[in-house]
């Protein structure tokens, strides 16, 4: 059997302790339970970024790493990857900014990725690499003559070829994606969104099944969401809900609705007008006033770009603004948290809360989502509120689905949620529970690989062979 070689920008076995918040490594953990290679950068920044990967061992899994140094982690992973590709991969054109210095040491990095990764490569591999850092890194590797198959998946949603066209570059980002063997989408939308790139920036037609490609190469585009182990995380949600914690979060409530927010601090997730939403709440349904309080664990994320401190800014001052303005002696409306919690603590939340607000203005899935579906208890549960705008709203139509942008509508559809008979969150948990269980993170993994092996691997979520048909220019 080939061996997988799993390539991020951040190895999960190799971050500091304590609770991480983030989705990916939560989507793979599945991949590598025979064993495999994780290959990524450790973390950490030292004098020069290396030529030779630091190899170590968690359990069955070979994990190795390499340095960067200060300017590359500046300008590779604060600048190019999270200031110019994240907000336009998240519809926020207004934030993307463009440096080609940044994007010279974007390319030069994915090229020390891949000098580091080519001699651990053995012949029968299979190459996946996650993510929008790593757009260049099978161009990288086949300079260096690797001739495995490689794939990548891409955990942030696509856009659509009118917007990509705002970056400098973007027919030399595409050329670059359409190197490798298998590129995954989270959505048939964000398929659509590349198949449109494809069209406009390599000016080559799309014809499935034909056998001729990009420079002769066939490419596969697939869209195949990533999920979670939904009955182990709502047997975690089980114990969890008899824990201490739990509990003393159960008194603190003295029996007011919680409704419960996760996200990383990031400003794709819709916190500010989130936080609006909930005041409106207050504001307009003032039944709701005194019977209900929402907890926001919003861990800190990518301290060192701007926007992100411009964001946890904006937020200290609202989640005041909204306790000055709303709270009694004996109830605090908002609680707010910028630390990580534990994955089991989160667990045993999520069990507890009536409301599950998963409201960003732009994702590619958001297992948030999927992880509150599956926590609840399925003769009481409670009600997700999700935005339209998450990949998971795709498949979890039996959620109560909102306009992140309209603060009113979610303070509406929280006020439905907070009232829904038991009759109806039953019938609407017991669709979303079996949606969540269908597509999980072994599912996912499983088509994934099966696709970049070249199998058929029958899943009706892979829809298109992309086989352009000229030579690019
Ligand atoms: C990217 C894409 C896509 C959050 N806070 C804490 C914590 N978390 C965990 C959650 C969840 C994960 O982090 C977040 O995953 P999401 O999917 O919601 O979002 P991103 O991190 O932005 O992930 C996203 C994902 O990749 C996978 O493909 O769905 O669209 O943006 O698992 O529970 N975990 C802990 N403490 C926290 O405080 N332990």
């Amino acid at each position: 059997m080939a061996r997988i070689v799993i390539v991020s920008n951040r190895i999960p076995a190799t971050s500091p302790k304590g609770p991480q918040a983030g989705g990916l490594a939560i989507g793979l953990k599945d991949c590598l339970k025979d064993g495999g290679l994780w290959f990524g950068w450790s973390g950490d920044i030292s004098a020069q970024t290396s030529t030779d990967a630091k190899i170590s061992h968690t359990g069955k899994i070979d994990v190795a790493t390499i340095d960067l140094s200060r300017e590359d982690y500046k300008k590779f992973y604060v600048g190019y990857s999270n200031s110019t590709l994240w907000p336009l991969l998240h519809f926020q054109p207004g934030l993307v900014e463009f440096d080609r210095a940044q994007f010279e040491t974007y390319l030069s990095v994915n090229h020390a990725f891949a000098r580091a990764l080519a001699p651990l490569i053995q012949p029968s591999d299979i190459i996946w690499a996650h993510d929008y850092h790593l757009i260049p890194l099978a161009c990288s590797l086949r300079a260096l003559g690797v001739k495995n198959r490689i794939g990548f998946f891409l955990h942030v949603p696509f856009v659509p070829a009118s917007l990509l066209s705002v970056l400098p570059r973007a027919d030399k980002l595409m050329h670059m994606l359409c190197t490798y063997d298998v590129v995954g989408f989270q959505t048939h939308q964000h398929l659509r969104d590349f198949e449109d790139c494809v069209r406009n920036f390599l000016n080559v037609p799309i014809e499935p099944d034909a056998s001729i490609g990009i420079d002769n190469h066939p490419l596969r585009a697939i869209a195949t969401p990533i999920g979670i182990d939904a009955r182990a995380f709502a047997r975690q949600a089980k114990r969890s809900a008899q824990s201490r914690v739990t509990k003393r979060l159960e008194e603190s409530m003295v029996g007011r609705a919680l409704i419960i927010g996760v996200d990383r601090l990031d400003y794709s997730k819709g916190l500010p007008n989130r936080f609006e939403a909930f005041g409106r709440l207050l504001d307009r349904f003032s039944e709701h006033r005194l019977k209900v309080s929402y907890l926001q664990v919003a861990a800190r994320s990518r301290e060192d770009v701007a926007e992100y401190q411009r964001l946890k800014r904006d937020l200290d001052r609202r989640a005041g603004e909204i306790n000055g303005r709303h709270a009694e002696f004996d109830w605090v409306p908002l609680r707010y948290i910028t630390r990580a919690v534990s994955r089991a603590t989160l667990a045993g939340f999520y069990r507890k809360a009536r409301v599950g607000l998963v409201t960003p203005l732009w994702d590619g899935m958001n297992l948030v989502a999927k992880e509150y579906v599956a926590a609840q208890d399925p003769d009481d549960p409670g009600v997700l509120v999700l935005s339209r705008f998450a990949g998971a709203a795709e498949e979890l139509t039996e959620a109560i689905i909102v306009n992140p942008l309209d603060s009113d509508e979610i303070a509406e559809a929280l006020h439905q949620a907070l009232t829904m008979p038991r009759a109806e969150r039953k019938a609407r948990h017991e669709k979303l529970f079996e949606k969540i269980c269908r597509t999980t993170a072994a599912s996912f993994c499983r088509d994934f690989i099966s696709a970049l092996l070249g199998e058929s691997c029958g899943a009706d979520h892979i829809t298109t062979t992309l086989v352009p048909t000229a030579t690019r220019s």
